[in-house]
């Protein structure tokens, strides 16, 4: 009844108030979590698998919005591959960040002109649109592995777009967020560094796959993503830089097996004195590796700074 309610909501295009449960939404399948603290408000960014899909089939994003971690708003659909020109599909995992009066969604998708996967921008003075293709190209396609992006504004101002599967690309972006100076930069692989294949609990390998997710605490930046091959876990590596080099922790959660997805795409925020992390499963009805659905578990940092071990729930 009540995925029917949302559902018909949605339809109409009316903001709709669900109850807090994972996964959040539950009228649509949703993937790639990216949420976003704006004032006193989350927005909650995310991709959005077409119903049956047999493979990744995107066209979309969405975008939801809770002042309690509660009680959720449908938001509509404010970007889509209409919005790029030069995309024909693959509306795959982004991120929407907000500086200076307005809100930057990075997103990858596939360029018509058949050169593979690309990152564009789309830029609002509001975070539920309209927004427009301001570049009407892409910002980056570096030629190899561009899905994923990611973007971190340290607290000096210099803002990171990151992303890349299999390698952890990045670059330093101008204060305009839709441009950048410098080269793309490859994170390589090193014996410290984060892309060692170390054993975690699952006794999977946990190198870096995708999904990267940037956060700085206490001086000490945190990079989030997907690892391991497939099926995904996620996992984290710290570094006392935004660029590395990066020292890897730990998993975070192990590989859900309930649904059966094979993704997954870590979030983390702090919000009204809590920290919160989203990812995404199979657990919906009906869900599976293409039919995702996005959920969140508030966590609390262990005394050292570490993340603990996150359990997924469905509720
Ligand atoms: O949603 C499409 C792709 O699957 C994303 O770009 C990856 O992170 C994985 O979740």
């Amino acid at each position: 009844r009540l995925v029917q309610l949302c559902a018909f909501a949605s339809f109409i295009g009316s903001p709709f108030v669900t109850i807090a449960q994972n996964p959040i939404v539950q009228a649509v399948y949703t993937a790639d979590p990216a949420p976003l603290v704006y004032k006193d408000t989350v927005f909650l960014y995310t991709g959005h698998d077409e119903d049956k899909s047999t493979w990744f089939t995107m066209k979309d994003w969405r975008a939801y919005s809770t002042v309690d971690m509660v009680n959720w708003t449908d938001r509509g659909s404010p970007l889509s591959l209409e919005t790029f020109k030069w995309a024909n599909k693959d509306a795959w995992a982004g991120q929407c960040t907000f500086r200076n009066g307005k809100f930057y969604w990075h997103v990858p998708v596939n360029q018509a002109n058949g050169k593979g996967m690309a990152i564009g921008v789309a830029v609002s003075t509001s975070p539920t649109g309209p927004f427009k293709d301001v570049l009407g190209k892409p910002l980056v396609h570096s030629g190899n592995g561009d899905i994923d992006p990611t973007v971190f504004i340290d607290d000096n101002g210099q803002a990171y777009l990151y992303w890349g599967n299999p390698y952890l690309k990045y670059v330093k972006l101008n204060a305009d967020m839709i441009s950048y100076s410098g080269e793309v930069i490859t994170v390589p692989l090193n014996k410290e560094g984060f892309s060692v294949r170390y054993k975690d609990a699952d006794k999977r390998p946990s190198a870096y796959e995708e999904g990267p997710w940037l956060h700085k605490r206490k001086g000490l930046y945190y990079l989030l993503y997907a690892a391991g091959g497939v099926p995904e876990h996620l996992a984290y590596s710290t570094s006392k830089t935004a660029t590395g080099p990066w020292n890897y922790r730990d998993t975070i959660m192990t590989v859900i097996k309930k649904g059966g997805a094979f993704t997954n795409h870590p979030g983390l925020i702090d919000y009204k004195g809590k920290s919160y992390f989203f990812y995404h499963n199979g657990a919906l009805k009906g869900g599976g590796g293409f039919n995702r659905s996005v959920a969140v578990e508030e966590f609390t940092f262990n005394p050292d700074g570490s993340i603990p071990r996150i359990e997924h729930t469905v509720t």
